[in-house]
């Protein structure tokens, strides 16, 4: 670490991101219940890449790629799609070496919006890989600034919680500079050991638990279960978690790859 520390920033909802100059920044989009920590099951489970994209019709059309796609509305599966928003779902021989599209209510939108406002870098944050996350975080001594997808563009409080275990274990290394950076951290040591106890009037935590998905809130939950590393490389969701040393080079490769993937399709 050098010795100027660097800021982090949480924004409660991706309609606020426009307050936030993140192009010198690493953007972790947090969708905790549950398209991030669904992303780090799929990556833990083999998955080759994701594409998050923002509309259903959009992500319909890379199943002629030979995509697997995945899409989820208020909770529930998508009809006709393959698979939907549950960890649970992604086991190993169904995504292993697999390419998927997903689509979500917020998630993907925030990992979207995160790009379009012209992010550094935006990779998925999670509870199941928060350690890899932050010791990342830390050892790329840039700025940070969380997104927290929310709902529907209103904060909620799964994924401040998350924001403010972020900024727990990030607190000696960065200046917490916004209001919005010490409610998190508040918020997080308020329900830190009895998460599940302190969500349980919380707007999806309730929607989960009507569609009885409560496995899915436990599961989500736990801390470090899925150590990846997802990070956009242009479109797409690629794991760096084994490419740290010099992941820049790796995704470096990506991005050739991906021109001449692109030059192939426009030539046939
Ligand atoms: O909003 C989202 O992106 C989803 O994670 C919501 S759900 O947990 O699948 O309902």
């Amino acid at each position: 670490m050098s010795a100027r520390k660097k800021f982090i920033h949480v924004c409660l909802t991706p309609a606020l991101i426009d307050q936030f100059d993140v192009s010198d920044a690493i953007v972790v989009v947090i969708d905790v219940l549950r398209a991030t920590t669904t992303m780090c099951v799929a990556f833990d489970h083999g998955v080759q890449l994701m594409v998050p994209v923002e509309h259903i019709d959009e992500c319909q059309q890379y199943r002629d790629q030979g995509f697997l796609i995945a899409g989820e509305r208020s909770g529930e599966q998508l009809a006709d799609f393959d698979l939907g928003n549950s960890p649970f779902a992604y086991a190993k021989d169904v995504v292993s070496g697999k390419k998927i599209a997903i689509t979500t209510t917020n998630g993907t939108r925030a990992i979207k919006a995160a790009q379009e406002r012209g992010a550094k870098e935006v990779v998925v944050g999670s509870f199941s890989n928060i350690g890899i996350l932050c010791d990342w975080l830390i050892s790329q001594n840039q700025h940070v600034c969380l997104i927290c997808s929310g709902w529907k563009d209103h904060p909620n409080l799964e994924d401040t919680i998350f924001a403010g275990a972020v900024a727990r274990k990030l607190r000696n290394h960065f200046y917490r500079f916004q209001d919005t950076t010490i409610m998190a951290e508040a918020v997080f040591q308020s329900a830190n050991r009895r998460k599940r106890y302190f969500m349980r009037n919380s707007s999806h935590f309730n929607r989960l638990i009507h569609l009885n998905l409560q496995k899915e809130v436990k599961y989500a939950l736990h801390r470090d279960t899925h150590p990846v590393l997802p990070i956009m490389v242009n479109h797409e969701l690629h794991d760096i978690s084994k490419h740290l040393e010099d992941y820049k080079a790796y995704t470096e490769t990506i991005r050739i790859s991906q021109e001449t993937e692109q030059k192939k399709a426009v030539k046939s």
